[in-house]
C-alpha cells in the first residue's frame, strides 16, 4: 500500500514509555496514522508539543511525525476508536512477588470497546507464556462479542528495547513474532516487516513469551553466578575480575558477566519472576535457578555494605558518623533510570547504621528518581572526595572523573572495578 494513494492503516500504542514511543512514531515514520495513548497527561501534553521524554527519541524526530499529521497523543480513551493494529505496550510489574497484569488487562478491556472485524492485536509487554491466549483474548472477545483469530487476528512480541544503544535501535533488533493462527501471524508479521529489518517468527505466543523471558533470565542467572563467585574468590584471594578477564579470551563457548552491587533495571529484577510464578503456578513447581539467582542477587547490597563496614572498621572507624560519597544513582552506566537499582538499598543499609551518606549521580534527576531513601545529593568535586571517610563506587557512569577520585579519596570501595589506586579496593 503507497502512502498516497490508500488511507493509511490507522495503528494505536497503548503506553508512551521506553517501548511504545519509539514504536509509535517509527510506525508513523513508515506510513501509518498513528495514536500514541497514554494515561498519563502530563506525557501527552508533552508529546503533543513535541517534546520527547525519551531519550531513544530526539524532539527531532517526535515533532517531524507530529507535524507530518501522522501521529497524535491522548489519553482519551474514545480515540482508540476504528484502529485497524493495536499494540499493548505496558507495564508488568511484580506485586509482593507475583505478576501484575492490571495494566493489560484495563488496555484490552478498553480495546475490546472499538475492536472490529478484520482488526489486529499485538501484546508486547513482557509476561509470562499464556498471557495472549488465555487473558488477553477473553477480554478482547468478551468486551467486543468477536472471536479471536476468526473475527480479529492477536499476535505477541516481544520488547527488545535496550534504553541508550545507539547500535542495537528499535529498527535494527531483530524482532520475534507471534500469531494465535497462521492469518495473524502473518498480519502480525507484516506490521513488523514495515517496522524492523528482521522479523523472527515462532509457532505461537506462548514461545515468543518464552522468549523474552529466556533472554533476561539467561542474564539474571550468569550475574548470579558471577556474583556468588566473586564473594567466594574474595575469601580464597582470588582476583575475580582477571579470571573473568581471562575467561573472556576465549573466543567461543563463554559469555562474560560481571559482579556487581546488585541487579536493577525494569527487567532483569522482575522478569525472571514471572517465569518461577507461572512455574510454580501451573506446576506447582519450584523453578530453583531463577529463586536461587533473586536469592544471591539481593544478597548483594548488604554484601556491599558488610565489606565496607569491614574495611573502615580496620582503619578504626565506626560507620556511625562516617561520611560515605556514594557514586551512582541509577541501575547501570550511563542512564538516569534508578528503578529498582541496588544504590536505593544500600543507602537505606547506611543510614540505618547512621552514616552520613552524600550521593552524587549527574544522570538521575532528583526530581524523576524511584529512589525511596533520601540521602543529600552532591557534586563529585575533590573537596567532596576529600571530605569522605569512603567513596564507594556502585555505577561506572562515564562521566565521573574516577582519576581524581583515585587521587583524592582516603578509601574508595569500587564495585564495578572502574577505579584503580593505593587506596582502591574492588568487590
Ligand atoms: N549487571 C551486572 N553484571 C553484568 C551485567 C549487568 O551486575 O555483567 C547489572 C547491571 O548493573 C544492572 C542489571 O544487572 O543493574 C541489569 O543490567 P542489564 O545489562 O541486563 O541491563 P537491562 O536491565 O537494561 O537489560 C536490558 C535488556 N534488554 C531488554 O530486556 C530488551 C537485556 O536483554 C539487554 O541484554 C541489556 O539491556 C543490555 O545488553 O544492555
Amino acid at each position: 500500500m503507497s502512502a498516497s494513494s490508500e488511507k493509511a492503516e490507522r495503528v494505536v500504542v497503548i503506553g508512551q514509555g521506553y517501548v511504545g514511543l519509539p514504536l509509535a512514531v517509527r510506525a508513523a515514520e513508515q506510513g501509518y496514522d498513528v495514536l500514541g495513548y497514554d494515561l498519563d497527561k502530563a506525557r501527552i501534553g508533552q508529546l503533543a508539543s513535541g517534546s520527547s521524554y525519551i531519550e531513544d527519541i530526539p524532539d527531532e524526530r517526535l515533532a517531524a511525525v507530529v507535524a507530518s499529521g501522522r501521529f497524535h497523543a491522548s489519553s482519551d480513551p474514545e480515540d482508540l476508536a476504528d484502529f485497524d493494529i493495536a499494540v499493548i505496550s505496558v507495564p508488568t510489574p511484580l506485586r509482593e512477588g507475583s505478576p501484575d497484569l492490571s495494566y493489560i488487562e484495563s488496555s484490552a478491556e478498553e480495546l475490546s470497546r472499538h475492536l472490529r472485524p478484520g482488526a489486529c492485536v499485538i501484546l508486547e509487554s513482557t509476561t509470562y507464556p499464556g498471557t495472549t491466549e488465555e487473558l488477553v483474548a477473553p477480554l478482547l472477545e468478551d468486551g467486543s462479542g468477536l472471536k479471536a483469530g476468526p473475527d480479529f487476528h492477536l499476535g505477541y512480541s516481544p520488547e527488545r528495547i535496550d534504553p541508550g544503544n545507539a547500535t542495537y535501535t528499535l529498527e535494527t533488533t531483530p524482532k520475534v513474532v507471534s500469531g494465535i493462527d497462521p492469518e495473524s501471524l502473518e498480519r502480525v508479521k507484516g506490521f513488523y516487516d514495515r517496522i524492523v529489518t528482521t522479523t523472527v517468527p515462532v509457532r505461537s505466543p506462548k514461545e515468543a513469551e518464552l522468549t523474552k523471558l529466556l533472554e533476561n533470565t539467561f542474564r539474571h542467572v550468569n550475574i548470579a553466578l558471577v556474583n556468588e563467585l566473586a564473594m567466594f574468590a574474595r575469601d580464597l584471594g582470588i582476583d575475580i575480575w582477571e579470571a573473568i578477564d581471562a575467561a573472556e579470551s576465549k573466543p567461543f563457548g563463554f559469555m562474560p558477566f560481571r559482579p556487581g552491587p546488585g541487579v536493577g533495571g525494569h527487567c532483569l529484577p522482575i522478569d525472571p519472576s514471572y517465569l518461577s510464578w507461572r512455574v510454580k503456578q501451573s506446576l506447582g513447581q519450584t523453578f530453583r535457578f531463577v529463586e536461587l539467582a533473586n536469592e544471591v542477587n539481593e544478597h548483594m547490597p548488604d554484601y556491599v555494605v558488610r565489606r565496607l563496614v569491614v574495611a573502615l572498621n580496620e582503619r578504626g572507624l565506626p560507620v556511625n558518623g562516617r561520611r560515605i560519597l556514594v557514586l551512582g544513582l541509577a541501575y547501570k552506566r550511563n542512564t538516569g533510570d534508578d528503578r529498582e537499582s541496588p544504590s536505593t538499598r544500600i543507602i537505606e543499609l547506611l543510614t540505618e547504621l547512621k552514616a552520613d551518606v552524600a550521593v552524587a549521580d549527574p544522570h538521575v534527576d532528583p526530581d524523576r528518581s524511584h529512589a525511596t531513601a533520601t540521602a543529600e545529593r552532591v557534586e563529585v568535586t575533590a573537596d567532596e572526595v576529600r571530605r569522605a571517610d569512603a567513596v564507594l563506587v556502585l555505577v561506572d557512569h562515564d562521566g565521573f572523573d574516577l582519576e581524581m577520585v583515585s587521587r583524592e579519596a582516603s578509601y574508595v570501595f569500587d564495585t564495578r572495578r572502574c577505579v584503580t589506586g593505593p587506596a582502591v579496593e574492588h568487590l
